[in-house]
């Protein structure tokens, strides 16, 4: 079964996804798969690897160890087209469709194609959406991309359409990494109604109730990153588990 026939099969039979977000920057290999191994535990569905930037040496390294520490899906989310590896399960390969950035859109995928062809990386194709988030973020500053003004459902719901249509297989609904305010539950909303695809929300979502609140909106899956970065968060991660199962029993 392929990495992505797994997230479908997650959404089929559970309505909806926790997604962990590990930053190979902030954490030597050992504390990666220490914090895999609780994630798995807690009940994470999957873990994305990856980042605006990588300051530092050893992601094949990183991803290595913590495929090493658990069974449940690795996936890269590249933060540019050298942020590979050939130990994780897939990549999201990302096109980022809000923008109007030709390297963003295109550009990066053509030098990450031949690579993630050899190293046998299963690409996830993969509709990477800015929606702004009350502040610029360090991905639009990277992106060199203006995100879609939060308050315009209709207009993220045209381009998620516009993806679905160029046969993308996921859309990611992104505020940013640690992002002022979340994607809004009424652009989730509008996009569901008007795309099949499964749908990513991430960015920004701090709260167990609010990761709730995305699900019921219509997300499939929920990405925390900064929220439980801090060790000391461990035991929060079941919370965001059980929440967002709870949300999800209407959708089943
Ligand atoms: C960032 O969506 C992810 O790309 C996670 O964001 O770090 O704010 O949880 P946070």
């Amino acid at each position: 079964m392929t990495t992505f026939d797994t997230l479908l099969k997650i959404r089929r039979s559970k309505g909806a996804g926790l997604f962990i977000l590990l930053d190979p920057d902030d954490n030597s290999p050992e504390e990666l798969a220490a914090r895999a191994a609780e994630c798995e535990t807690a009940g994470v569905d999957a873990l994305l690897m990856g980042g605006s930037l990588l300051l530092r040496d050893g992601f094949d390294e990183a991803v290595k160890a913590v495929k090493k520490a658990c069974k449940i899906p690795v996936i890269i989310f590249p933060g540019g087209p050298g942020q590979l590896s050939g130990e994780a399960d897939a990549v999201l390969f990302l096109s980022l469709i809000s923008g109007r950035n030709a390297q963003r859109l295109i550009g990066d995928q053509i030098v990450a194609a031949p690579a993630v062809k050899q190293l046998g990386l299963e690409a996830i194709p993969t509709g990477y959406m800015l929606i702004s988030s009350g502040s610029p973020t360090a991905v639009e500053f990277i992106s060199d991309t203006r995100p879609i003004p939060r308050h315009k459902p209709g207009l993220a719901a045209a381009t998620a359409l516009a993806g679905q249509y160029l046969g993308l297989k996921l859309i990611y609904l992104e505020a940013g990494s640690g992002a002022d305010q979340s994607v809004p539950v009424e652009l989730i909303s509008t996009v569901r109604q008007w795309v099949d695809l499964p749908i990513i929300v991430g960015g920004g979502i701090r709260t167990p109730d609010e990761a709730a609140e995305k699900v019921r909106a219509g997300a499939d899956f929920i990405v925390i990153g900064t929220a439980l970065e801090d060790p000391r968060a461990a035991q929060e991660i079941g919370s965001f588990c059980q929440v967002v199962q709870d949300a999800a029993i209407h959708k089943k």
